[in-house]
């Protein structure tokens, strides 16, 4: 072996995505100097995303942040000094205790989303628990609204091994963009498709996974739910359903079936916008071949109706009796890895305030009382970029005493922060993962050090944690040690050298979803009646479709100002908001509009255009394109303000989801027209 040779050493991605994908990292001289997609696991046989190939130009790149930082002009002006890590601790130190002192832990607004899927995330408890309590969010920017409701549904979020899916003859794509968001599916959605599967789309525009679709369905945005009980509704008259599944597995068949009969044809193709001759031509699809797979994701649950809608869409294998069986199913998430404990959590103090649904941080932020919220403590999450009403939010926010922020680059968020702290990268610290597109758990390995003064937050709340005297038993450090008391404690029959060699697979782990069909439910039934629907949520224990908020129908004032929908999508070249600022994946942010409502309005092709309601105004450039119907314009989801003045969220309303307090970002109205 000559001396300088790279090692090639294997670790995970952990970024917030279904990919979690297996990684084979070259490391030579102590530096990452290359990234590729495992071509051995399982996980992804190589396969590996843009973003993953550059993660050394993130690692690397002048963006990123090496020291702490302090803010020395106004608040949201971007000026900072660079300051000591015992400065910047000192200074979070005396602010924190005092506000406890004053106000009371409460005060303190602990936000932590999921830009990282590591149990190590679980290394803040150990500080706020002892630090006395904290306010907290609940609910979700993301799925929260379609995992309460498969799980009010099935009972569990599960779907069968992703590579089942080359056995279905007829799949269904439902609001879901996996060439983008879940490439190891969409390869063996397209491998299907080579052998002879069908493939239907349903998406309010045509997306980037739909390209070989044999049929494509447009409903006008938010209207899944009714365009599902029409379905249903034929397919329960043309009798294309399993009786005996039925009868055997699932609970409230007799109403629901009732229900459908309100959703004839005529009125789903007039309320979704879909002509009536595709609505039949899906169910002919389904006649043929009546196992089949629905994929689902996000798009349909960023709706105010999103959980209603979710529980009609996911109830539809079901009536063909498509659940437990080779090549058909349901497809959300799979989340049948087991949930990891964490051994090194103090009591839990009684003073947690759970008291703001994510959605709504814009206008709660600054409407808690006794006590009101004083400081932020931000880490894994850019809420300034990726949470609704940002102008909003940023009113709120400029109230705080303090706001501290741990990232690795100076986001929207980091930019409106008192005190900057410089984090680590996924090859500077090691975790244990697990995903949500797959159910393996796989090892994270600390492959470099951290540039700079980079500090992995297990480092930073144990100098914090010093400070204040709190026992650093609580306060694991980040190294395999700690990693391997996590295994033990969380019964996985694996230990940290074979998980070095390949991700783990729990003895529990079910190739064919369901394939017991038992079902965790009330009534250990799949339930098109759920009374928990109700007595959680006090929502129909039917899945009825509603109206979302903001378009012609309810908004009706609104609309005659704002006619235009705007729909978010996530994109290939960014994860949620990150990677926006990377130089080498920039690009002018952009719109994508129908010509006929760019015609009206006087605008042409890669025109800058100005879009905008009563929340906030953008400058665009203009892409006219008969993929998206009129009435709508699209924007992928994730540019900043601070990088390219096109924070899409400084126009969205944080509306609050029906089911499981989940996020409703594509109810939003807008006009659009060319910039002066
Ligand atoms: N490359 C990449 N991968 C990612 C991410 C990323 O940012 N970039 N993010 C990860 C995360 S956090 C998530 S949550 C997932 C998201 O994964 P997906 O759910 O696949 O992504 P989205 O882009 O939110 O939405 C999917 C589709 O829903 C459509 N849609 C919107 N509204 C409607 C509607 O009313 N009806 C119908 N039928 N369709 C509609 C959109 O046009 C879009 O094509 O991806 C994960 N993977
Ligand atoms: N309009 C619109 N808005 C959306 C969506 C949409 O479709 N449309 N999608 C929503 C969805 S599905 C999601 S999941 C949310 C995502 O929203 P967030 O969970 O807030 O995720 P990100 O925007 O990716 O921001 C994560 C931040 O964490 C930082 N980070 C990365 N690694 C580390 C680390 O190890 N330590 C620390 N301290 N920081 C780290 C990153 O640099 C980044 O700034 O956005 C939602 N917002
Ligand atoms: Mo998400």
């Amino acid at each position: 072996m000559t001396k300088d040779r790279p090692l090639v050493c294997f670790s995970v991605c952990p970024k917030d995505c279904f990919g979690s994908c297996s990684l084979e990292v070259e490391v030579e001289k102590g530096k990452v100097v290359k990234v590729r997609g495992n071509c051995n696991s399982p996980v992804n046989q190589g396969r590996i995303c843009i973003k993953g190939k550059n993660y050394s130009n993130m690692v690397y790149g002048s963006e990123r942040l090496l020291y702490p930082l302090q803010r020395i002009g106004k608040r949201g002006k971007g000026e900072f000094k660079r300051i000591s890590w015992e400065q910047a601790l000192d200074t979070i130190y005396e602010k924190l205790k005092n506000l406890r002192e004053q106000y009371g832990p409460e005060s303190v607004l602990y936000y932590n989303r999921f830009a990282n899927l590591g149990v190590m995330k679980n290394c803040a408890h150990g500080f706020w628990y002892q630090f006395g309590g904290f306010t907290s969010t609940y609910g979700g920017l993301c799925d929260s609204a379609a995992q309460e409701a498969i799980n009010l549904t099935y009972g569990e979020v599960k779907h069968n091994r992703i590579s089942d899916i080359e056995n279905a003859r007829l799949i269904i794509l439902w609001g879901s963009n996996p060439a983008y968001s879940n490439i190891h599916l969409m390869h063996h959605i397209n491998k299907a498709v080579d052998k002879g599967a069908k493939l239907i789309t349903i998406d309010i525009r045509e997306n980037e996974s739909g390209a070989k679709s044999h049929l494509y369905l447009n409903p006008r945005p938010g209207t899944d739910g009714c365009l599902a009980l029409g379905i249903a509704n034929q397919l329960i008259e043309n009798n294309i359903i399993d009786d005996n599944f039925i009868d055997q597995y699932t609970f409230g068949f007799a109403e629901f079936k009732e229900l459908v009969k309100d959703y004839p044809l005529d009125k789903v193709s007039d309320t979704t916008e879909i002509p009536l001759h595709k609505i039949k031509s899906i169910i002919n699809y389904i006649k043929e071949s009546p196992e089949y797979t629905l994929v689902c994701v996000m798009g349909v649950q960023r709706y105010t109706n999103a959980g209603q809608t979710v529980r009609a869409i996911s109830l539809l294998p079901t009536l063909t009796g498509s659940i437990g069986k080779k090549g058909c199913g349901f497809y959300f998430s799979d989340r049948q890895a087991p949930e990891l404990d964490w051994p090194f959590s103090p009591e839990k103090p009684n003073r947690i305030r759970n008291s703001i649904p994510v959605a709504k941080l814009a206008s709660e932020l600054d409407n808690q009382v006794n006590p009101p919220i004083k400081a932020m403590w931000i880490e894994q999450a850019n809420p300034m970029t990726s949470n609704p009403n940002i102008n909003l939010l940023a009113q709120a926010m400029n109230k705080l005493d303090l706001i501290v922020i741990a990232d690795l680059f100076l986001t929207d968020t980091a930019r409106m922060a008192d005190i900057i702290l410089p984090a680590t990268s996924m090859f500077e610290y090691c975790d244990l993962i697990t995903g949500y597109g797959h159910s393996y758990i796989q090892l994270q390995q600390k492959l470099i050090e951290p540039p700079g003064e980079c500090k992995h937050e297990s480092e930073i709340y144990r100098l914090l944690g010093k400070k204040f005297g709190f026992n650093l038993d609580y306060l694991p450090e980040n190294n395999l040690d700690t990693i391997e008391k996590i295994i033990g404690s969380s019964n996985l029959n694996v230990d940290i050298d074979e998980l070095k060699e390949k991700p783990y697979l729990h003895h529990s782990y079910q190739e064919i979803a369901f394939g017991d069909l038992k079902f965790n439910t009330s009534t250990q039934k799949i339930e098109f009646f759920s009374q928990r629907t109700r007595d959680r949520w006090d929502e129909d224990p039917l899945p009825v479709y509603s109206e979302p908020v903001e378009n012609k129908y309810t908004s009706p004032n609104i609309y005659s100002k704002y006619p235009l929908s705007l729909i978010s999508s996530h994109a290939h070249n960014k994860m949620n908001s990150q990677f926006s600022d990377m130089s080498i994946l920039k690009e002018e942010p952009f719109v994508w509009i129908n010509p006929h409502d760019a015609a009206i309005r006087g605008i042409n092709e890669n025109d800058k255009v100005r879009i905008y309601n009563e929340r906030g105004s953008l400058i665009l450039k203009a892409i006219l394109t008969k993929k998206v119907t009129p009435g709508i314009v699209h924007i992928f989801f994730g540019w900043w303000d601070r990088v390219h003045q096109a924070n899409i969220n400084k126009l969205i309303r944080d509306y609050i989801s029906d089911i499981g307090y989940g996020t409703a970002f594509h109810n939003c109205l807008v006009e659009i027209q060319k910039a002066k």
